[in-house]
């Protein structure tokens, strides 16, 4: 890994079009560092420039939203200091979700709970992570604190390779970026017909409608991502998450303008109902319960 540390977000992105609802959450984002305090893992695949709350919360207040769901980046590794931290100075206007050892005793979990965590996440991407042993996350995802879920993130190609481990996990599943789909396919290609297989097999498995920039080669405006997934969220109104994924790990050739990726929710959200479930009802439901 080369030792520059680098950027992959924009300082100054654009003030958006698209005014989101009151209490609109931007569920799916990342802190990193500061690097000073929260030093990164010795097994981090990047490493990023500080990108700490002040400014992510700089971007929330600029976009109009109101709340964050901050997703432990895999550059921290099972160190959630900084996630914790970030969470810590929102005054309750984040949760979280962490990355944990496996073995991690029911006393930490609980001490995430208090830390305002409400979630885990396995991540299977081999670009980001050494190693995701099944037989450990299916322990761990069975014996969490009540009402957190277990957040997955795939590409499309182990779907079904995934498929019995994801149906043995008993609480919620959130997919990140909706596994990743070719969405140049078009909303009934073959990876967005695999991924509705895998929504209508249990009613407690969401997605997030996030990262055209990852998943659409077409680029800034992303017509290929509005036409695959805005039919997404009009079917599965009420398992639907939306993010920025803020502040872009390893996008920095690609950069997305942030104020264009919230001019997008419109395209994917049409309506004023479907976009109070997406950013507020739908992420209260899974972060705020209690
Ligand atoms: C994302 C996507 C990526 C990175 C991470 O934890 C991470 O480092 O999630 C990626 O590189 O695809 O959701 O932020």
């Amino acid at each position: 890994m080369s030792s520059d540390r680098i950027v992959s977000w924009l300082d100054s992105p654009s003030k958006p079009r698209f005014i989101p609802p009151a209490g609109a959450v931007d569920a799916h984002c990342h802190v990193f560092g500061p690097q000073a305090d929260f030093p990164f893992s010795a097994t981090a695949k990047y490493l990023p420039e500080d990108a700490g709350p002040e400014m992510l919360f700089g971007l929330r207040d600029r976009l109009g939203f109101s709340r964050n769901v901050i997703v432990q980046a895999s550059c921290h590794g099972t160190d959630n200091a900084a996630t914790l931290n970030a969470i810590a100075h929102a005054e309750g206007h984040a949760r979280g979700v962490a990355v944990v050892d496996p073995a991690i005793s029911e006393g930490e979990l609980e001490a995430l709970h208090h830390g305002g965590i409400r979630g885990i996440r396995f991540n299977f991407l081999k670009r980001l992570v050494d190693e995701a042993p099944k037989d450990k996350f299916l322990e761990v995802a069975n014996r969490l604190p009540a009402g957190w879920h277990v957040v997955i993130y795939f590409e499309t190609d182990i779907l079904a390779e995934l498929r019995p481990f994801m149906d043995a996990i008993r609480v919620p599943l959130v997919i990140d970026h909706m596994g990743r789909p070719d969405v140049s396919q078009g909303p009934d290609g073959p990876d967005m017909r695999a991924f509705r297989a895998l929504l209508d097999s249990r009613e407690d498995i969401w997605f997030k409608a996030t990262c055209p920039d990852r998943l659409d080669a077409s680029g800034d405006p992303w017509d290929a991502f509005a036409a695959a997934v805005a039919p997404l969220v009009a079917d599965y109104p009420d398992r639907c998450l939306w993010g920025t994924d803020w502040p872009h790990p390893n996008m920095q050739d690609a950069i997305p303008d942030d104020g264009h990726l919230v001019d997008m929710i419109p395209r994917i959200a049409p309506t004023a109902d479907l976009q109070q479930r997406l950013m507020v009802s739908n992420p209260e439901r899974l972060y705020w319960a209690d």
